[in-house]
């Protein structure tokens, strides 16, 4: 039970419960997804709410949240991708959002690393072929290599650094592209992604979404990466042209892709599905028990950091804190 006169929050969408069950001990938690009526529920507790922990991606926080909570001044949310968070918006109304980087790094970084040798060794097909008996009767067939490529990082940022450094340590060379040229690190720098896309075979996104990089990974780039290429995305779906991807895959413009972040989550075009070269992931990036809980505990942890006058812990760039 929470202390008498604590804080009101609205969770937008269900979180596990070492989450659920911390906001729930710390605040008085409103569940707008369980709402029968969202509207009604948000009207009756529009002068109290001064919260709101965001979980998932689907539920939008935006300019019609914040209209129909006047008395708002912290978003939590869970994930450090926050695309689904008009930030700007908020910085402009004086609510502070908050996001949850770095705890997440370093499990994303492995399984982008997993996806890539999934991809290139074709290893879930390789099981299946085991699981169908088919090793009985014959080699799987041999597969293509990580050996001789070159990996070009679109995004490199906390997670984009974490996966060069893996990809460093299995002998291959790095290159980046994004907006800013990085004065300490020792990789070469690509403004253009068309030239970086036709220097090398192994593009791997950490990209985050929203308008400036909506599908920048399109068919030119695919094509500039050619028949050998592999693209890795575990950054955000819509960086890349999923119509232009289904035909760069089925036409073999590349060779192949790995995914674990899609345009539309959790709908999955039934062509993509059908591409059997490629592997498939359901936006599974930071899904340890061990990782949701630590970026659960941040979402815990800015909240009540907040409302004890502390200000956020992990605030976004587009809602700086500054003690009054
Ligand atoms: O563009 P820069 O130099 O600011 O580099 C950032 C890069 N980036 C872009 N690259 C190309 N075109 C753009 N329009 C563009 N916008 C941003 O993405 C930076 O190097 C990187 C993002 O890095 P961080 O902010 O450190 O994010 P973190 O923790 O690595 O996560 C990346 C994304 C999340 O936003 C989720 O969507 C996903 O991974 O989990």
């Amino acid at each position: 039970m929470p202390a008498p006169n604590a804080p009101e929050i609205i969770m937008t969408g269900p979180m596990m419960a070492y989450v659920t069950d911390q906001l729930k001990a710390r605040f008085v938690v409103h569940e707008l997804w369980n709402a029968p009526d969202k509207a009604a529920l948000l009207a009756e507790v529009a002068g109290r709410v001064r919260g709101v922990a965001a979980g998932g991606g689907h539920n939008r926080v935006d300019g019609a949240l914040f209209d129909a909570l006047p008395k708002l001044e912290m978003v939590a949310s869970f994930g450090v991708g926050y695309d689904h968070i008009d930030a700007a918006e908020a910085g402009r109304r004086g609510v502070t959002v908050s996001n949850t980087p770095d705890v997440l790094t370093d499990e994303v970084a492995d399984l982008a690393l997993g996806l890539l040798i999934a991809t290139v060794r074709q290893l879930p097909q390789v099981d299946r072929y085991l699981r169908e008996g088919k090793w009985l009767k014959a080699a799987y067939p041999l597969t293509t290599s990580l050996r001789g490529r070159t990996v070009g990082i679109v995004g490199l940022g906390r997670i984009g650094k974490a996966v060069a450094k893996r990809v460093e340590a299995f002998g291959l060379p790095v290159v980046y592209h994004g907006r800013t040229r990085q004065d300490d690190v020792p990789y070469r720098f690509y403004p253009s992604l068309v030239e970086m896309a036709s220097d090398v075979d192994t593009l791997i996104s950490v990209a985050p979404g929203g308008a400036s990089t909506h599908h920048i990974i399109n068919a030119e780039v695919l094509k500039a990466l050619g028949p050998n290429g592999i693209l890795v995305n575990v950054g955000r779906g819509t960086v890349v042209d999923e119509q232009a991807l289904i035909k760069a895959l089925q036409d073999k413009t590349i060779l192949s892709a790995g995914l674990d972040v899609f345009e539309d989550e959790p709908r999955v075009p039934a062509e993509l599905i059908a591409i059997e070269h490629a592997v498939l992931l359901p936006h599974v990036g930071s899904a340890s028990v061990y990782t949701r809980q630590q970026m659960g505990q941040l979402v815990v942890d800015n909240l009540a950091s907040w409302f004890e006058g502390k200000g956020p812990l992990s605030p976004v760039p587009e809602t700086p804190w500054k003690k009054a």
